[in-house]
C-alpha cells in the first residue's frame, strides 16, 4: 500500500521566482533546514538545558536533544517512512513533541500539526488530505483513549500504516518513548542526516488554518519561510540564549511553536519549559522554579492569570519579563492590567498560521502596547488595507487586510477553491480581518469579515458546524454565530428554524456532533429556535442580526 502514496509538490503553491530570489538576496531565506539551526545551537551550548518537561520532570541538554532527534529520525526512516511523508501529530505539550518534531525536520518527514482536542471528524479529514502514513498520539488524556481513536481512523484513512503512542502502546503500535531514545552513534547519525537534509524550499510542516471556509485547510510552511518567521519573531520578542520560554498553550499552534515560541528558543540555545495547561495554580510555581522569562497566551488565559495574581498576590512571577498575548482581540482594559498586576511587559501579537505576524515592540509606549495589536515583524511584510473593491484605504479607516511576504505562503495545500477565495491577484492573502492602520504603522483589529467564531483563540468555522447540524432531521435553516462570553470572548451559538413542529434542543445538537467525532471546542453551547431566520436584502442569512439578537438576549438574562 505504501507504494501508492506518491507526494508531489503540486499541492503546494510556491512563491514566484522573482520574489524567492529577492527574499534570498535580502537575507530572509537562508536555504538552511530547520534542524540545522538547532544543531548549531547544540554545538555552541551542548551542556545547557534545552527542554524541561514540567509535567514529568524530564530535563534534556542540547547535546541530548539533538542526539535523540537524530536517532529518532533514523528510526522513523527505519520503520519505512520516507522523506516527504506526512505524520499526523496529536500530541499534548511535553518533551516528546519537541524531540519528535525535530526528528521529523531532520528526516524531511512532514508533521501535520493537529491538536489533542481533535477527534475522529477532524483527524479523518486531515489524515486523508495530507495522506498521512502515521499518527502520533498519547495513549490517553483525561480518560480519552487515543489508541482506540487511531484504530477507528485506520480504515478511514487508508494511507495510515503506523500508530506511534506516547505512554503504554498496545500490541501492534509503536512506543514513542522507545523511538525517541538516544542513539548509539550520534556523530554518524548526524552526518548521514546532514547528507540527505531537506532543501530550504521543501515543506517542513503543515499548520492548520483557523477556518474561514467549510473544511479545515492545511498550510505548507517551508524550511526557509518558517526559519525566517522564527528569527524575525525572536528579534522582536527580545529572545536571547538566556531566555526561558514557557509553553502552556497547545504547542502545535503557530503562536507558541514559532512566534518565537519553542522553536525560537531552540534556535538560540535558550531553554524551553513545557506544561500541558496554562492553569495559573500550576503554571505560576513552574515559572518561579524554572525562572521563566517569556511566555505566550491567549487573552482568556491572560485574564485568568491576572485574576489569580490579584487574588493570591504570589511572588512567583519575579523572573517573567514578557507576556505575549494574541490569538483573539485583547480588550484594552485587560491589556492595561498586565504590567501593574503581573509586573511584566505585555506584547500584543496579531498573527495567523498563514504567515503574517504583527507585534507591539517591547519599548513601545504603554498607549501603543495597550490599544494596538502592533506592526509586522519583518520589513519585508507587505500590508494593504482595502475596501470591498480592493481599493486602498487611507490610514485610520478600517478595511480588509491583505498581506504577502517572505513567510506568508501564496496558497493553501491542495485547495484551489479556497485559494481562489482567500488569495487575491498578486498573491495577497486576505485573512478576513477588518483592520485599521494608524499613521504610526500600528494595526488595530476592529473586527472580521469571515464566517468564523473565535472561541478563546480556537477558531471554529460556522459553515463546518452548520453542515454537520443539517444532518439532524426536521431542520429548515441553521446558522452558527458567535455569542459574547466574558472569559473566552466568544462561544458558538446555533440558531435554528424548524421545518416540523418539534424544536431542536441543545442536547440533540451536542449529542449529534459528539457522535460525529467533532472536537469539543466547536460544539455549540446554546441553541435558539426562531420562527424565521432573518435574511439580508440579497437573501443571505443575516448573521449580523443574529449576533445582535443573541447579545441582547444574553444581556436581558444577566
Ligand atoms: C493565530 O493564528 P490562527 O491561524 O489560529 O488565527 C488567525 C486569526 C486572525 O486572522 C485573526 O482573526 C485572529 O486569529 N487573531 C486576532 C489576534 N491574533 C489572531 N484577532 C485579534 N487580535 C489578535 N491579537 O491566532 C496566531 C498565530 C500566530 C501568532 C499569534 C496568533
Amino acid at each position: 500500500m505504501n507504494q501508492m502514496v506518491k507526494h508531489s509538490s503540486e499541492g503546494t503553491v510556491p512563491w514566484p521566482a522573482e520574489d524567492a530570489e529577492r527574499y534570498r538576496a535580502e537575507g530572509y531565506w537562508e536555504d538552511r533546514p530547520l534542524g540545522a539551526w538547532v544543531h548549531e545551537a547544540a554545538q555552541r551550548f551542548p551542556d545547557r538545558t534545552a527542554v524541561v518537561d514540567g509535567a514529568d520532570g524530564t530535563r534534556m541538554s542540547y547535546a541530548e536533544l539533538v542526539d535523540r532527534a537524530d536517532a529518532a529520525a533514523e528510526r522513523l526512516l527505519g520503520l519505512g517512512l520516507r522523506r516527504d511523508d506526512r505524520v499526523l501529530v496529536v500530541l499534548p505539550n511535553g518533551w516528546q513533541f519537541v524531540v519528535l518534531t525535530l526528528a521529523c525536520f531532520r528526516a524531511g518527514i512532514i508533521p501535520v500539526m493537529a491538536l489533542p482536542a481533535h477527534r475522529r471528524y477532524e483527524l479523518r479529514f486531515l489524515g486523508n488530505l495530507a495522506e498521512a502514513r502515521a499518527i502520533v498520539a498519547a495513549d490517553e488524556i483525561k480518560g480519552f483513549d487515543y489508541q482506540e481513536l487511531a484504530d477507528e481512523l485506520r480504515p478511514e484513512v487508508p494511507t495510515l500504516e503506523w500508530t506511534l503512542v506516547s505512554g503504554v502502546p498496545r500490541e501492534g503500535n509503536v512506543g514513542l518513548e522507545e523511538l525517541l531514545r538516544p542513539g548509539e552513534d550520534p556523530a554518524g547519525a548526524r552526518a548521514r542526516l546532514d547528507a540527505a537534509a531537506p532543501a530550504g524550499t521543501d515543506p517542513a510542516l503543515f499548520l492548520l488554518s483557523g477556518g474561514t471556509t467549510g473544511l479545515p485547510k492545511l498550510i505548507t510552511r517551508t524550511h526557509n519561510d518558517y526559519a525566517y518567521n522564527i528569527r524575525a519573531c525572536s528579534a522582536v520578542a527580545g529572545l536571547t540564549e538566556d531566555s526561558v520560554y514557557l509553553v502552556s498553550m497547545p504547542v502545535s499552534h503557530n503562536f507558541p511553536l514559532a512566534c518565537p515560541g519553542v522553536l525560537g528558543a531552540l534556535f538560540l540555545g535558550a531553554r524551553v519549559v513545557t506544561l500541558p495547561s496554562p492553569n495559573p495554580a500550576r503554571a505560576f510555581p513552574v515559572i518561579a522554579q524554572e525562572a521563566v522569562t517569556i511566555t505566550a497566551v491567549v487573552p482568556a488565559v491572560a485574564q485568568k492569570w491576572i485574576e489569580h495574581q490579584e487574588e493570591h498576590r504570589t511572588d512567583q512571577l519575579g523572573t517573567l519579563q514578557v507576556l505575549q498575548v494574541g490569538g483573539s482581540r485583547m480588550p484594552d482594559e485587560l491589556a492595561r492590567r498586565v504590567r501593574p498586576v503581573l509586573g511584566c511587559t505585555l506584547q500584543q501579537v496579531f498573527g495567523m498560521a498563514e504567515g503574517l505576524i504583527n507585534m507591539t515592540r517591547l519599548d513601545d509606549p504603554e498607549e501603543v502596547v495597550c490599544t494596538t495589536q502592533g506592526r509586522p515583524v519583518s520589513p519585508a511584510d507587505e500590508i494593504r488595507i482595502v475596501d470591498a473593491l480592493l481599493e486602498d484605504l487611507p490610514d485610520g479607516t478600517p478595511g480588509a487586510i491583505l498581506t504577502r511576504g517572505p513567510y506568508t505562503p501564496r496558497g493553501y495545500y491542495a485547495a484551489p477553491e479556497a485559494n481562489a477565495k482567500s488569495f487575491e491577484e498578486g498573491g495577497w492573502y486576505a485573512s478576513g480581518d477588518i483592520v485599521e492602520r494608524r499613521p504610526d504603522g500600528n494595526l488595530i483589529v476592529q473586527g472580521r469579515d469571515k464566517d468564523m467564531i473565535n472561541r478563546g483563540g480556537e477558531k471554529v468555522s460556522a459553515e463546518e458546524i452548520e453542515s454537520l447540524v443539517y444532518q439532524i432531521p426536521g431542520l429548515s435553516i441553521v446558522a452558527a454565530v458567535s455569542m459574547p462570553d466574558p472569559v473566552l470572548g466568544e462561544k458558538v451559538c446555533l440558531y435554528a428554524q424548524m421545518a416540523g413542529e418539534d424544536p431542536l434542543t441543545l442536547e440533540q445538537v451536542q449529542e449529534h456532533l459528539k457522535k460525529a467525532g467533532v472536537a469539543a471546542y466547536k460544539i455549540p453551547e446554546k441553541v435558539v429556535v426562531v420562527d424565521e431566520i432573518p435574511t439580508t436584502k440579497v437573501g443571505k442569512i443575516d448573521k449580523k442580526a443574529l449576533r445582535a439578537d443573541i447579545a441582547q438576549r444574553m444581556s436581558l438574562q444577566a
